[in-house]
């Protein structure tokens, strides 16, 4: 089983001994070591939304249909390019799913996911969905031990697959992608694209780290190369396993990639996916008015709390923007910036996302500084002396005992009269 893009040298040669295989000009400069970054992926880039394909893959997830038009409108409204939903192959319920979706005239394109093979497509073209993903394993354990076939075999099924969906709807949206290419063999995986790209049938090829195994260098080796290869879009689905989720998808959009797998709050198969609040999050920063643009951002919160309550889960502390920790600012060193510039310690703006920031003061870590804020917001006028002496006695009784913010408010009334 070999593993891409580690060795660089290795690398290189096998892309190269692919190519003079195949008896084709490398389409680009081995040697050269230009930045193919395609400036535009960080700005033009679409999210894939699949809370309602991956996401349902979740060990809490059970969507009822209602759920899921709940979602999907609030996915919409968020501004998401596309959703994705499971398989209408899955059951008469999904099926009736697609086609209830696809009809809701949302501005998000409704996309379905199936596996390469006739009966799932025939089926699949039925719903009335603008666009279809189609997944085949390519890696050595998923062809021994999922669906059996080798690279040849996979190549026929896909062209006749494809062929078929194109045929039976020539606009419909086509993205071929492989599952598992990380532990997919280079050469493998650039015949199937190749082979698959010179039929002309697709829009958009994807890569799939299915075992979340993928570092954000290898992930910018593989898209490189693949849009060196290719002039087709690329979509990236990256798992979470080893908590590279973002990074990785990060780094496809630098290295050319279009297209990005997200679900809500990350949830999928295992430990799930990209999360959307959190591939938001790192995009917001390199050019917050672009992603205002581009993404209602009011509503990511909310989104994310939809979709915690129907899973049955809390949004936990920590998740990007949306996490109740995320801008909560605790020790003096801190408060004391924050309160004369926010840009000091937060990168993101709470506002932008409907959210506030927190000053935490009811713990032994407190400064003067934010005693006196909160002074303000209760409109007490505490001389500087004062002040040192009542954030002194806070700092002690918060060492000592659990207090709340009641207990410190009384506490600087009590300065405040005396
Ligand atoms: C899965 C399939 C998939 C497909 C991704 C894609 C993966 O294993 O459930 O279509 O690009 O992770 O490979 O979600
Ligand atoms: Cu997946």
């Amino acid at each position: 089983m070999k593993n891409i893009a580690f060795d660089r040298v290795k690398f290189a040669f096998d892309i190269e001994r692919f190519f003079i295989c195949m008896s084709q000009p490398l389409p680009f400069d081995l040697t050269s070591d230009t930045n193919p970054t395609n400036a535009m992926s960080l700005h033009d880039f679409s999210i894939v939304e699949t809370t309602l394909r991956e996401g349902e893959q979740f060990c809490k997830a059970r969507f009822s249909s209602s759920d899921k038009v709940e979602i999907a409108k609030a996915l919409d409204s968020f501004g998401v390019e596309y959703i994705e939903l499971t398989s209408p192959r899955v059951s008469i319920y999904s099926r009736k799913d697609c086609h209830q979706i696809a009809e809701l005239g949302l501005k998000s394109k409704v996309l379905t996911h199936i596996r390469c093979n006739l009966e799932d497509a025939k089926v699949a073209v039925d719903t009335g969905v603008d666009g279809i993903n189609i997944v085949i394993g390519t890696s050595d354990l998923l062809r021994y031990f999922s669906h059996g076939k080798s690279i040849e075999e996979i190549i026929e099924i896909a062209s006749k697959v494809l062929g078929f969906i194109r045929q039976a709807n020539p606009r419909i949206e086509l993205r071929f992608s492989t599952e598992d290419s990380f532990r997919s063999s280079l050469s493998d995986l650039l015949r199937v694209y190749l082979e698959i790209d010179r039929l002309g049938l697709v829009d958009r090829f994807g890569i799939a780290d299915t075992v979340g195994i993928a570092t954000p260098s290898q992930v910018f080796e593989l898209v490189k190369i693949l849009r060196q290869t290719t002039q087709k879009d690329i979509e990236f689905h990256g798992h979470n396993d080893t908590g590279c989720a973002i990074a990785n998808s990060y780094t496809a959009l630098e290295a050319g990639a279009t297209h990005i797998n997200t679900t809500v709050l990350g949830i999928g198969e295992r430990n799930g996916i990209t999360p959307l609040e959190g591939l938001v999050a790192r995009l917001y920063v390199l050019n917050p008015e672009a992603i205002e643009r581009k993404y209602a951002l009011g509503s990511l919160g909310s989104i994310c709390k939809l979709v915690a309550d129907k899973v049955g889960v809390e949004i936990p502390f920590d998740r990007c923007i949306v996490g109740s920790a995320s801008f909560s600012h605790k020790a003096g060193i801190h408060t004391k910036a924050v309160l004369k510039n926010s840009r000091t310690y937060e990168i993101i703006a709470p506002e932008d996302f409907g959210l506030e920031r927190t000053m935490l003061i009811d713990h032994p870590l407190t400064g003067k500084y934010a005693i006196s804020h909160r002074c303000h917001q209760l409109g007490l006028n505490l001389s500087p002396d004062k002040l040192v002496v009542a954030t002194q006695k806070i700092k002690d009784l918060a060492y000592t005992r659990q207090i709340s913010l009641e207990g410190i408010d009384r506490i600087l009334v009590e300065f405040s009269q005396s």
